[in-house]
């Protein structure tokens, strides 16, 4: 049994050093929230199973390989023998500014139904997450998500939900009604302050204990809100605060930060840490990815968790 399963739409990401020019220096990689927790938690050591829906081409086979290699059991990924694996082309337009353009519709994880997940569903796990994104793409990833969530409640998982709002896919509308659908079964809610009130449904000028407080009477035993480099707060159904200050590392790319730090919050929460502790490994799986190039290269092996603690400067001999 794995201790967590996720799915959700893995692409093909090409990073532009620059603005898009003719010729320009361009990184090929894999990205999507899901895959990038799911790498996150490998390299702590955790098992992690990705069962999202690939298309039967190039860049399916590189996220694969690219799983694989980073130790995700991928068995539970489906394939659509027609509809192309997602991509998505990222420009660097001024130093921490990126602009993201998609290729998702009408991808193969776009048009993923549930009867593609029953067989990672059925094999277990002890934790499950999914985030907005998925429910962004289409009404059969959305039909998914809400299938997994009954499934994984319903069998005593842990059911964690990173909102992860996308601007370009959908509207805060849409967004909130969908996220308010799922609210009363979601163990964990993951949110950055400003994706807060679309999971709990008021006012954006509604005040965050308000916010959070409806979140657990809807049942989430904890709510954890991301602030960047302000850090992040951890609310507990027992009424217990705690608050995390951010890192301060080199900021180098804060794209997969979230995921990273999603990552951290769940290793902590399978190794069983008091709640401080998880914050914390949040907050350091979080720096790595903010201090490093990519949306989960940089991303710590349990080893080097203590990494950032180093001086700066110093070689490790
Ligand atoms: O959190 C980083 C992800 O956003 C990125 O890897 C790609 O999933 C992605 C998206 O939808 O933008």
């Amino acid at each position: 049994v794995a201790d967590v399963l996720t799915f959700g739409e893995t692409m093909l990401s090409l990073q532009a050093e620059g603005p898009l020019a003719t010729g320009a220096p361009t990184r090929t990689a894999v990205a999507g929230a899901e895959s990038n927790v799911a790498i996150g938690l490998a390299r702590l050591g955790h098992r992690v199973s990705w069962a999202g829906r690939l298309g039967a081409d190039e860049p399916a086979r590189l996220a694969l390989r690219t799983l694989r290699g980073e130790g995700v059991d991928v068995r539970h990924a489906t394939t659509d023998p027609e509809a192309p694996t997602g991509a998505l082309l990222r420009e660097r337009l001024v130093a921490d500014v990126t602009r993201v353009h998609y290729w998702r519709s009408g991808s193969a994880a776009s048009l993923q139904q549930p009867e593609h997940l029953a067989p990672a569903l059925a094999a277990g796990a002890r934790v499950l997450h999914v985030t907005g994104i998925t429910c962004a793409l289409g009404a059969g990833p959305r039909a998914t998500v809400t299938a997994a969530v009954e499934h994984a409640s319903a069998h005593g998982w842990t059911v964690v939900l990173d909102v992860n709002y996308r601007a370009r896919l959908w509207s805060r509308g849409r967004a909130t009604e969908a996220m308010r659908r799922l609210s009363g079964s979601v163990d964990v809610v993951i949110a950055s302050d400003d994706e807060l009130s679309l999971i709990a449904g008021g006012e954006e000028s509604l005040e965050e204990v308000t916010q959070v407080r409806r979140l657990l009477d809807d049942g989430a035993r904890e709510v954890v809100v991301k602030r960047g480099g302000d850090g992040a707060d951890l609310y507990t159904a027992d009424g217990e605060h705690f608050h995390q200050p951010a890192h301060r590392v080199p900021v180098l790319d804060t794209v997969g930060a979230g995921d990273a730090f999603c990552a951290g919050y769940l290793s902590g929460l399978l190794d069983g840490l008091p709640p401080a502790d998880r914050l914390r490994r949040a907050g350091t799986t979080g720096a790595f990815a903010v201090a490093s190039r990519g949306d989960w290269e940089g991303l710590p092996h349990r080893d080097e968790l203590a990494l950032l603690d180093v001086p700066p400067g110093s070689a490790i001999r």
